[in-house]
């Protein structure tokens, strides 16, 4: 059951939006209330990239970015502040130099986070973060459905010998058992790759690809009836790398690849996934040191309202 009477975002009409504390949306803090229904919960680490760093910086700016959401969403039909206790969980604070440590502490915190059902928005951060949010997601629900939004596959396997990077959590939650290779799909996918055998590999996996010219040939409709379709009503857990969107739409990110989807085309699929049984979700790969007037950290920001609006709806029955 959903909280009652939650507690919602500071009043606008009484402290103007560019004031206050930054927390996502300003909603209250996960410690000025009793319980909630969703937490977006920051995670600022980015030990596990291959290019630019700066996605450690990530969930400061998404939060800056937040500050202009407001409590209804239109498409969706939902007042998700009102409908359901929405908070903002803070950070997670990782060891940046070690990413064994860094992946079993997130794990347990997660765990601790969800205990008493409450799901989150994680905000990276880089992608590595995802395999200890699916190993504590897996630990609660069994083997989760998979959307991964993203220009890349992150199903290589090492990296210099190292087995846990941003471009390889997939690959370690396949062989973990985390998901249900019935239902695994990237979406937006784009870019060279290191050879044919990539694509071979992900396939023995059991992920399909939506490219991001599918998206493009087939339109949102076709591609969200093909997603869903995928999933029917399994958990699902999303994992959105911000640089599934077009450099022009996310110039802030560590690993950019041309020809992405429109931060519309990415919303409007969200959107249609309002029946899915969405169980937990991640924004990660945004790095404000690339970013221009906030471009990234917008869309990134809106890509968190409408996940978190989307476990509203569900909420958590
Ligand atoms: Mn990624």
């Amino acid at each position: 059951m959903p909280v009652q009477n939650p507690i919602g975002p500071v009043d606008s009409a009484k402290v103007p939006r560019f004031a206050g504390f930054a927390t996502f949306a300003r909603l209250p803090r996960i410690d000025q209330v009793e319980r909630a229904d969703v937490a977006v919960v920051g995670v600022p680490f980015d030990a596990g990239v291959s290019y630019r760093p700066g996605a450690r910086f990530g969930p400061a700016a998404l939060r800056e970015a937040s500050r202009l959401l407001r409590p209804y969403h239109p498409e969706l039909d939902i007042s998700p502040f009102a409908e359901t206790q929405v908070v903002d969980a803070g950070d997670i604070a990782l060891n940046p130099f070690n990413i064994g440590e860094a992946i079993e502490t997130l794990q347990g915190e997660a765990e601790a986070l969800t205990a008493d059902g409450t799901r989150l928005v994680t905000v990276g951060g880089d992608h590595t973060i995802a395999l200890p949010l699916l190993r504590a997601a897996a630990k609660k629900h069994g083997p989760v459905a998979l959307l991964h939004f993203d220009a890349h596959l992150d199903t290589w396997d090492t990296y210099f010998g190292e087995p846990y990077t941003h471009g390889t959590p997939f690959r370690r939650a396949s062989e973990e058992g985390l998901l249900d290779t019935e239902a695994l799909s990237h979406v937006g996918t784009r870019g060279p790759l290191y050879g044919k055998r990539d694509l071979e590999e992900d396939r023995r996996l059991g992920f399909g690809i939506v490219t991001s010219g599918d998206v493009l040939r087939r339109g949102v409709a076709e591609t969200v009836d093909a997603l869903r379709q995928r999933i029917g009503g399994r958990p699902l857990y999303i994992s959105v790398d911000i640089d599934v969107l077009d450099p022009a739409h996310a110039p802030g990110t560590g690993t950019p690849e041309a020809g992405g989807m429109t931060s519309r085309e990415l919303l409007e699929i969200l959107r249609g996934l309002r029946d899915c049984n969405l169980i937990g979700a991640d924004v990660v790969e945004l790095a404000p040191a690339y970013d221009h007037a906030e471009i990234t950290a917008i869309a990134a920001s809106h890509v968190a309202y409408d996940l978190v609006s989307l476990l509203s709806l569900g909420k958590g029955e």
